[in-house]
């Protein structure tokens, strides 16, 4: 009689373990916050169209003498097999990489965006840096090139952000990096996160 009481306390507490630890990761995954949508497409510059280029991102100079070479790079990334790089050879205004995101109708908070960037011998003055433009409805700009810090000299990978309020009327919002002083530049890991407090 003892010991099948002994035997039934020793199988509900083994029981009772099992339970806990089949408990706890199921607990943990219900705890982790989901990752916040990122609205950006090829955002890790790995798909390739037309050639050289990345799909879904436009790249552009300012009017005038062709003064950069712009292009995905495979040698040197962050991540994955491909980098979007930008090379200012001669003076010129500035060059940019970007893309443009459609976004509801309606009240939007703010935006968070942010990408790795690295530089090679860019010149003292505007440097590299990621530049967002808030459009309404007519393509009139809302809020125009809010910018982050500019990176210049030779600097390895590293996460810059911009993180803004959304204007009212905002429809489009066009994320990239710019180029304005020669030397070499990077862009890899986009992520544009709207309303990030909502969007989890
Ligand atoms: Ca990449």
């Amino acid at each position: 009689m003892l010991e099948s009481t002994l035997i039934t306390n020793y199988t509900i507490h083994a029981m009772k373990k099992v339970i806990s630890i089949i408990a706890i990761p199921l607990f943990a995954v219900a705890c982790t916050p989901s990752e916040p949508k990122n609205s950006l497409k090829n955002s890790g510059f790995e798909q390739e169209h037309p050639k050289n280029q990345a799909k879904g991102w436009y790249a552009g100079q300012h009017a005038g003498e062709d003064a950069y070479i712009m292009q995905l790079d495979s040698n040197i990334f962050f991540e994955g097999k491909s980098s979007f790089g930008i090379e200012q050879y001669k003076e010129q205004v500035y060059a940019v990489v970007e893309q443009s995101v459609r976004i509801p109708k309606g009240k939007h908070k703010k935006f968070i965006f942010s990408a790795m960037l690295k530089t090679e011998n860019v010149e003292p003055g505007e440097g590299w840096k990621l530049v967002v433009n808030c459009r309404e409805e007519d393509g009139y700009i809302a809020k125009q090139y809010q910018s982050s810090i500019a990176l210049t000299a030779t600097t390895d990978w590293q996460k810059v952000t911009i993180e803004a309020d959304i204007p009212e009327n905002t429809i489009k919002i066009d994320v990239g990096a710019m180029l304005q002083s020669k030397g070499k530049a990077w862009i890899d890991n986009a992520n544009l996160i709207i309303d990030p407090v909502k969007n989890k």
